[in-house]
């Protein structure tokens, strides 16, 4: 299992459409394992291919708390094929936007249709912070990050500050 470089914001690649899967071959399999130890190791609660420069529609996902059991979900062509009528507001952090958070408003449960690891289609209702976060995840292979729900006062500042680290990092490392 590999350790991938996560892609930071602004980069044109996290504004991409992500290609489907169809079928969960051996490929697939290692992009999920690889994609997992990544998030594990971010650390973070989920992880999407195009965030790590594969444009495949694919996620991973533990949001099991910190001393309980790992619940890993692996996703092939995630679908929301139902959606609460009720929102629910959360604060939200994403791997490509380090250390920036703000208050995100979505369908508070929503029902998965997806292809799992053996590439068997499951369905999954997922609720309070799951359902936060694969939508946070099929977002992104979508091209759409958290801050495209905000204000575009406050997604500038968060993109602006985050090209501006880039930009002194790259004057360091010059
Ligand atoms: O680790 C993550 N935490 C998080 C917190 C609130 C809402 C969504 C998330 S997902 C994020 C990891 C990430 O960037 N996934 O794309
Ligand atoms: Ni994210």
């Amino acid at each position: 299992m590999a350790i991938l470089p996560i892609i930071v914001a602004p980069d044109s690649r996290l504004k991409l459409k992500s290609q489907p899967v169809r079928q969960v071959d051996a490929e697939t399999r290692q992009l999920m394992d690889d994609m997992l130890a990544t998030m594990y190791a971010a650390p973070g609660i989920g992880l999407a291919a195009p965030q790590v420069g594969v444009l495949k529609r694919v996620i991973v996902l533990d949001v099991a708390k910190e001393g309980e059991d790992k619940q890993p979900l692996m996703m092939a062509d995630p679908e929301i094929i139902a959606a609460a009528a009720e929102d629910m507001t959360y604060e939200e952090g994403c791997l490509s936007l380090p250390s920036h958070y703000s208050d995100v408003v979505r369908p508070a449960w929503v029902t998965v249709r997806y292809r799992d690891r053996d590439n068997t289609i499951r369905e999954l209702k997922a609720e309070g912070l799951l359902a936060t976060c694969v939508q946070h995840e099929i977002d992104h292979l979508d091209g759409i990050l958290f801050v495209d729900h905000i204000s575009a006062l406050k997604r500038n500042m968060i993109l602006r500050k985050l090209l501006k680290a880039k930009k002194s990092q790259a004057l360091e490392t010059a």
